[in-house]
């Protein structure tokens, strides 16, 4: 039985993993953070099968006994501070979690167990400023946030680790992938969880920032998977994962708005508190490597993504639930 260990198992990404490494017959470890409340939410439904160790990634000696007590065959790094406003407000806590943890993990696994497989969550934010239409592997980094900026740091200390220590290290260049259990505040979330309150009588309008940039956005839960094709390969390496389509927040806006028979116009309000000190204007990803070298696919279009989403936050507010 292989044993694997997902740091920010709490996450959106984290439970779509662990629900496939669960399936795949994995014994499956998720690294959460000490709180004074409880935050299962997204794994509530697998919570039974999984182990959770206590730690952090600001954390070296957390991370030294999660590695020891685990011995994992494979670690995908997925904890971050990742939600790219929150980047400029606390800039250093980004740098810290986002960039040096990935150091701290690639130590813990150097030190106690260094044939084991390593992910790294590369962002398409990398890319930034983009330097090339569209984006591949080879594509120059040119960020524009402290996220960014700490995700070229973990982007290159991965390479470097497995370069000097021949650690078995991948890093996934995913672009924007969203779904129901996207966090609240994330633009494709905020749109169709405000656009459900909107339909249901429970909220009078939606307020947004930039609706000119453009994204490439793809189902979370086809993403995860290429994660995992990347560890099962016989040599590691980087890849980009997109759908290779891109779309802006006002198309985004104008589907969800269709999806419930209303018109985006008689909603939408512009509030420069979401506009960004410094905006990612167009982002559009080639996955041509992932293709040809893993066999993957996105399988999820962008209309069905966002379709799947407005149903589930009507079916859930229904029910009177928020899923956070
Ligand atoms: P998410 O929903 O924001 O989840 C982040 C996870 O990291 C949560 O489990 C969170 O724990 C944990 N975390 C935060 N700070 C931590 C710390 N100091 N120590 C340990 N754990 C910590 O993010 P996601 O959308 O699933 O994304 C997963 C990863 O992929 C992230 O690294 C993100 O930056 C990267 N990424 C995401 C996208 C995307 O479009 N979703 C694209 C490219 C890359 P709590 O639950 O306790 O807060
Ligand atoms: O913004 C615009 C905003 O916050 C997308 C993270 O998962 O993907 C994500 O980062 C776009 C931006 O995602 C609002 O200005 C307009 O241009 O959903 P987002 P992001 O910043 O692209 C990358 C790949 C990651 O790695 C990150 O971890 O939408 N926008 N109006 C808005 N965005 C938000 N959040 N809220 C608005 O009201």
């Amino acid at each position: 039985m292989k044993k694997a260990l997902i740091t920010g198992i709490t996450g959106q990404d984290g439970s779509y993993l662990a629900e496939l490494l669960l399936e795949k017959g994995y014994k499956v470890s998720g690294m959460v953070r000490r709180s004074s409340v409880e935050n299962y939410e997204r794994v509530e439904h697998i919570r039974e099968k999984l182990n959770f160790v206590q730690g952090d990634l600001t954390d070296q000696s957390s991370l030294d006994e999660a590695i020891k007590e685990i011995m994992p065959d494979e670690v995908y790094n997925l904890a971050a501070q990742s939600f790219v406003p929150t980047s400029w407000n606390q800039p250093v806590l980004t740098a810290d979690v986002t960039g040096l943890g990935v150091t701290r993990i690639l130590e813990a696994i150097r030190k106690h167990k260094s044939d084991t497989k390593f992910y790294q969550a590369s962002s398409s934010e990398m890319f930034g400023k983009v330097q090339e239409i569209p984006q591949t592997e080879k594509t120059s980094f040119y960020p524009r946030s402290p996220y960014g900026v700490a995700k070229v740091y973990g982007h290159w200390i991965t390479v470097n680790y497995r370069e000097s220590y021949n650690i078995f290290a991948c890093s996934g260049i995913l672009f924007n992938h969203e779904s129901p259990r996207r966090g609240l505040e994330f633009v494709t979330r905020k749109v169709t969880h405000t656009v459900a309150k909107i339909k249901l009588g429970l909220a009078k309008e939606l307020r947004m920032g930039n609706m000119e940039a453009k994204r490439d956005w793809g189902f979370a839960g086809d993403y995860i998977y290429a994660m995992w094709l990347m560890l099962q390969q016989d040599q590691p390496d980087d890849y980009v994962i997109a759908t290779g389509e891109t779309h802006s927040v006002q198309q985004l806006v104008n589907i969800a708005f269709d999806c419930v028979g209303l018109n985006a116009k008689d909603y939408v309000v512009t509030d420069p508190k979401f506009l960004r000190p410094a905006e990612v204007d167009l982002l559009i990803g080639s996955s041509e490597k992932a293709k040809k070298k893993l066999g993957w696919t996105p399988s999820v279009s962008f209309e069905k993504l966002i379709e799947m989403m407005v149903k589930e936050d009507i079916s859930l507010l229904n029910q009177n639930k928020v899923r956070h």
